[in-house]
């Protein structure tokens, strides 16, 4: 039992590993203003350039990261279970081997306990913790998995072994009549003088699939836009988000985030920074050459939603202000006081694509003061935090190559 729920871990947990990274990745942490996690050296490593195609892209891994990591709670906390033994094994080591084992597996329980007890807390927006979420869930999730490397290499042959020792088909057909004891085994998981069965194996796998299938079911559908969306019963967010066509997915509300109603109306002014800078009112905004793609939000809490954006290309932007598209790379600063995601950087591949807008309307209508009246950043595939709401100020960088 603890090999089936220990393959079905082994073939999940590095998705939710990969998908994680990528998106760390997709966070372009080398651009100023990006960088959440300080001193990470080595392990802040990535190898590309994130890039805006297909538009999807980042919808779909982190969508994967959180709604697969969801799913395996139930996996995980039923494998924990059934090598609970382990656990108060004594004395702790009889060998070299066995010390270092022991060790890993600190590592390994800790780790996964630390990176899924942080993700679901981050998701549910509820910051207990003392520390910043971001650089505790990259460390974590390196420690993990170096653990989990080590604790596959001592296990896998173990694992195959046992797997192969029945059938699971037969398994599937014992009803609680039929289910005896595990033989006594030389690790000491199994009990010396085991009382009589309560449950199948075949029980605690429905139990254990139908609680995983459960998590999915009631979480899957915030990452969809259409009916299935209703049936995320676990996403934390709230469910009316404001008139008409803004009637979306808000993540931080403007008064949340301590944007004055005042500085968005008629005073307010978009300043460009490059070579020559510019003062825009929104007016003059509205009388450039306006754009509409239809591009998703995809929050890096793993829900996301399409909508249809119109505004002004960032590669008009970037020229106006005297930059080269294609060779600058932009920092975005809004009115926004106080919050982490006040402002970001975008790569001068973000800039240059045509899809690349400072939207002004959503749907048809204006931006609500939520979804970041009077401009807003949306590019596409990028990660929901690097589409700034309330835009105050654009400063386009020649690229470092
Ligand atoms: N200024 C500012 N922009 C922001 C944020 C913020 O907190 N402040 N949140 C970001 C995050 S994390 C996401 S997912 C998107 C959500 O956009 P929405 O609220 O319009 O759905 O906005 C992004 N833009
Ligand atoms: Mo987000």
């Amino acid at each position: 039992m603890t090999s089936v729920f220990g393959l079905v871990l082994l073939l999940g947990i590095p998705i939710v590993l990969i998908t994680g990274l990528v998106s760390y990745a997709a966070y372009d942490p080398r651009l100023p203003g990006n960088e959440t996690t300080p001193e990470r050296g080595l392990l802040g490593f990535y190898l590309f350039d994130w890039p805006t195609h297909p538009v999807w892209l980042y919808r779909f891994t982190q969508g994967v990261h959180v709604v697969l990591g969801l799913t395996l709670v139930a996996v995980l906390l039923a494998k924990l279970w059934s090598v609970i033994p382990k656990l108060f094994a004594w004395p702790p080591a009889r060998s070299l081997a066995e010390a270092l084992e022991r060790a890993s597996l600190l590592l390994l329980v800790g780790g996964a306990v630390f990176e899924f007890v942080t993700g679901i807390l981050n998701i549910q927006l509820f910051y207990v913790f003392p520390f910043s979420f971001y650089p505790a869930h990259l460390y974590g999730a390196w420690i993990f998995l170096a653990a989990f490397a080590v604790h596959v290499a001592f296990k896998l042959p173990k694992m195959v072994r046992s797997l192969r020792s029945r059938s699971i088909r037969r398994e599937l057909r014992t009803g609680l009549d039929g289910t005896r004891p595990e033989p006594p085994d030389p690790d000491g998981l199994v009990p010396l003088r085991p009382a009589a069965p309560t449950m199948s194996r075949r029980g605690v796998f429905a139990f254990v699939g139908g609680a995983s299938l459960m998590m999915l079911g009631l979480s899957v559908g915030q990452t969809t836009d259409g009916p299935l969306r209703r049936t995320a019963l676990l996403a934390p967010h709230g469910r009316d988000y404001g008139p008409g066509p803004n009637d979306f997915q808000v993540n931080k509300a403007a008064t949340a985030m301590g944007v004055d109603p005042a500085t968005t109306g008629r005073d307010w002014r978009l300043e460009l920074a490059g070579p020559h800078p510019v003062l825009l009112d929104r007016a003059q905004l509205l009388a450039m050459p306006m754009h509409t793609y239809a591009l998703p939000i995809a929050c890096v809490e793993g829900w996301s939603t399409e909508q249809t954006w119109t505004g002004v290309r960032l590669a008009d932007l970037a020229r106006l202000a005297g930059a080269v598209p294609g060779t600058a790379d932009v920092f975005v600063e809004s009115l926004e006081r106080g919050g982490a995601f006040g402002q970001a950087s975008l790569s001068a591949g973000q800039v240059a694509d045509p899809r690349s807008l400072l939207a002004l309307r959503v749907n048809g209508a204006d931006l609500s003061l939520d979804h970041g009246f009077p401009a807003r950043i949306m590019v596409p595939n990028a990660p929901g935090v690097h589409n700034t709401k309330w835009v105050r100020k654009l400063s386009f960088h020649a690229t470092a190559s």
